[in-house]
């Protein structure tokens, strides 16, 4: 209970600090862009939602490039950027490139790859960078001096929750809570997994703030063909030790979410991690990875080995492989055995 508390006034510390650079930055720039990861995410649309937010309270009315094509959009995001819509303005990357000045900010949420937003090469354009995020830095990690990236926290709609209330925001639009508490609820899995004392906190102050907790469990009810096929994955998985849980499936077209459900699903049995790999309709394979708490397998560093891949302890991917199942399946063991061996 004692280092659970310490967790949360660090993080309450560490946000207030970060919370003067943010302002500064944002004041001082010509004009503000915000962008999260590619495929919109809860987590990724209702931090810009919030940033958003946190920008018009410093009178700039910040550009949200969104380029996703809505194929890559779950019709949920769809309509979470729809309301937003009705208060920020949305544009392409190609708008911005037709809009970029001298004095620019960059404010990235839920992301600090470079390769992972639809600015990858274009970040030089910019003046200040800004990273606000709850994933681990590797080498591809954004370079800037400006970031709030906390790795102890359920997600990055969490540590949105706390900027906004340092900056005081309330906003009438309670659709603004409703999106970040599906944010955390997706990133811990409807706090089954990777939750802190903060979490539950920020979760009973978006409540508290009119988050409608009903359409959030809308948002979250399962599609009856899409959970199937999730259980296809997980009866293929086979335990590779007693401590990890994998699933190479070649039978099938499957969409990331089911992968990573799939992958979600394994690690309710008893295990320290799961790995879930199957086809996506690219004909590629989509890797995802989940760890306990308590980490004992370092998923992360085994997704970097697989293909440059990164994510932290609890989850983790990497990105598409192209490449035969058997041999898919028997380089993650080389890795796992590997690591084995190392320790
Ligand atoms: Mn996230």
């Amino acid at each position: 209970m004692k280092s659970n508390e310490k967790q949360e006034d660090v993080l309450k510390q560490t946000i207030n600090e970060f919370k003067t650079n943010l302002t500064e930055n944002i004041k001082k720039s010509n004009q503000v862009f915000l962008i999260a990861h590619e495929k919109l995410d809860f987590d990724a649309i209702a931090s810009l939602g919030a940033m958003a937010l946190i920008c018009k309270r410093h009178k700039k009315a910040p550009y949200i490039i969104i380029n996703d094509s809505e194929d890559d959009l779950s019709d949920e995001v769809k309509e979470m950027i729809d309301k937003i819509k009705e208060k920020f303005i949305i544009i392409s990357v190609d708008d911005y490139e037709n809009s970029k000045t001298q004095n620019d900010l960059l404010i990235t949420v839920d992301v600090n790859k470079t390769f992972k937003t639809a600015l990858d090469g274009k970040y030089k354009q910019f003046k200040d960078i800004i990273v606000v995020d709850h994933h681990t830095e590797d080498d591809n990690t954004i370079k800037t001096k400006n970031k709030l990236i906390l790795t102890n926290v359920s997600s990055c709609s969490e540590i949105m929750y706390y900027l906004l209330k340092q900056y005081n925001i309330t906003s009438s639009d309670t659709f603004y809570y409703t999106f970040l508490l599906a944010g955390i609820y997706l990133d811990t899995n409807k706090l089954n997994k990777n939750k802190f004392v903060s979490t539950l906190e920020a979760v009973a102050g978006l409540i508290n703030k009119g988050a409608d907790q009903l359409r959030v469990d809308d948002y979250f009810a399962l599609d009856f063909e899409s959970d199937r096929k999730v259980h296809l994955l997980v009866d293929k998985a086979f335990p590779v030790n007693i401590t990890v849980f994998i699933s190479v499936c070649d039978d099938g077209v499957f969409t990331k979410e089911e992968i990573a459900k799939a992958a979600d699903y394994a690690l309710n049995y008893r295990c320290d991690a799961a790995i879930v790999a199957a086809k996506t309709k690219d004909g590629s394979y989509d890797v995802s990875a989940r760890g306990k708490v308590v980490d004992k397998i370092g998923i992360n560093n085994i997704m970097y080995i697989l293909n440059n891949g990164g994510g932290n302890t609890v989850s983790a991917s990497c990105p598409a492989i192209y490449k035969d199942a058997d041999e898919l399946k028997k380089q993650i063991l080389d890795i796992i055995t590997l690591k084995k061996i190392k320790k």
